[in-house]
């Protein structure tokens, strides 16, 4: 999918929204490698935004030993993603996935897991860094792959994360796809907090000022019932 605004390794898309069902693979290099993949949101519009809905997937992993032409000494390393979206960045349901191949030949090691690195302005609620190697949605998954001799590949790695400024957070802070009374009660139930406190919650701080106020109230009813 979107090949045409691809080359390479590289897809510079204005405005990315990956539905339920839609998918992107990267290919495997000769040796069965994962070829890198770096995604760009290039519009600097205010609400530019990539968007992943539930079942949404990014693979990079590694090609399996035994599907590599003349090779299978070892599984396929998985790839490096790259993430840059100048606005928003809704990952609540994605699946990153870069997994190690596994090989069946005779002493063979498995591939690497995979990394990722996210540049992004804002961030939506939900999104989370935490690195396991489990199945859920919105956690990456970045295992090593396993070889018949029981040599497992390296796990995957979280690079960074890294903010390129400063910006607003979006307005849905529970990330349900709704700007509604329970993003408001959010801001409600918090209103006075600071960085530090207890039940401080950063999703809710909209305007990334490091308190929760009539600031980040506004906010909400500015884009009240717009989603
Ligand atoms: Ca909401
Ligand atoms: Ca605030």
């Amino acid at each position: 999918m979107y090949n045409a605004l691809c080359s390479e390794s590289q897809c510079d898309f204005i405005e990315l929204n990956l539905t339920a069902t839609g998918k992107i693979f990267t290919l495997y290099n000769a040796t069965g490698d994962s070829r890198d993949l770096l995604i760009n949101i290039t519009s600097n519009n205010t609400r530019t935004r990539l968007t992943f809905l539930s079942g949404g997937q990014i693979i990079f992993s590694g090609r399996n030993g035994s599907d590599i032409a003349g090779s299978g000494t070892r599984g396929g390393h998985a790839g490096l993603l790259n993430i840059s979206v100048p606005d928003l960045l809704n990952t609540t349901f994605v699946q990153l996935i870069g997994r190690g191949a596994y090989t069946t030949a005779a002493s063979g090691a498995g591939g690497a897991g995979g990394r990722i690195q996210i540049s992004f302005h804002g961030l939506i609620g939900n999104f989370t860094d935490d690195v396991r190697l489990g199945t859920a949605a919105n956690i990456p998954i970045m295992g090593a792959g396993n070889g018949s001799a029981g040599t497992l590949g390296s796990s995957g790695s979280y690079i960074y994360v890294t903010k390129l400024r400063n910006s607003l957070r979006d307005v849905d802070i529970n990330g349900d796809g709704q700007v509604d009374g329970t993003d408001r009660d959010a801001i409600k139930t918090r209103y006075g907090n600071e960085t530090g406190d207890a039940t401080f919650l950063s999703n809710a701080d909209i305007n990334n000022d490091g308190a929760i106020n009539i600031l980040d109230l506004f906010r909400v009813g500015f884009e009240w019932n717009t989603r």
